[in-house]
């Protein structure tokens, strides 16, 4: 459902994955990564995003606004997010993407644009926000990946950031951690010509 408010514009609701529901508005937090997408259809794809993020206690906001289906709201949300506090945006978008793109020219913080698979396997959105002209950079991530543009997020913060920079470091190991469990299962697999 989408809602407006004097203080947010197209506020979504969010759900956890465990089925409770996260207030709209957590006046405690201020948001510090604002994950924008074209449409509710997006919101599988920034999920892990979200669950990333809860995971690393960064606080972040959720939005819906579309380039092309709500173009004003999207420049004014471009030109206050710094103000608010925001320091890295992601910017989720299927189809021909513009999002990402518009949000870049309008704001000097770091936009990393996800690509969303709907028509032509997510190549046509791939394209549309990674050939950015010249000075409206979009760090672009690949095609449904919420969760690197995450990652991402987290480590331009780190860099000024001790204790998300902690977190992010311990993220990293944990998966060396995962891919060495995985060779060691490997290594009980047998075959007449495997040699180790
Ligand atoms: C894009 O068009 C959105 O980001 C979405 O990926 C796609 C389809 O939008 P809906 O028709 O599902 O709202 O702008």
């Amino acid at each position: 459902m989408i809602v407006e408010t004097e203080k947010k514009l197209f506020l979504l609701p969010i759900w956890h994955p465990d089925g409770v529901r996260i207030p709209q508005e957590n006046t405690q937090m201020n948001p510090i990564v604002s994950i924008i997408m074209g449409s509710t259809s997006d919101l599988p794809v920034l999920e892990k995003a979200a669950q990333f993020f809860d995971e690393m206690e960064i606080p972040f906001e959720m939005n819906a606004l579309s380039a092309h289906r709500t173009p004003q709201e999207v420049e004014q949300f471009a030109r206050e997010a710094k103000g608010r506090g925001v320091k890295v945006i992601i910017a989720a978008a299927g189809m021909a993407a513009a999002l990402p793109g518009v949000i870049s020219a309008n704001t000097t913080l770091p936009v990393i644009g996800v690509p969303v698979k709907g028509m032509l396997d997510g190549l046509d959105a791939m394209l549309s926000i990674i050939q950015m002209p010249p000075g409206i950079p979009v760090a672009t991530v690949g095609v449904n990946g919420g969760l690197n543009a995450a990652i991402l997020a987290a480590e331009m913060l780190a860099l000024s950031d001790e204790g998300i920079a902690k977190k992010v470091a311990d993220y990293k190991e944990n998966l060396k951690n995962k891919i060495k469990k995985a060779n060691e299962e490997l290594g009980g697999i047998q075959y007449k010509f495997k040699t180790n």
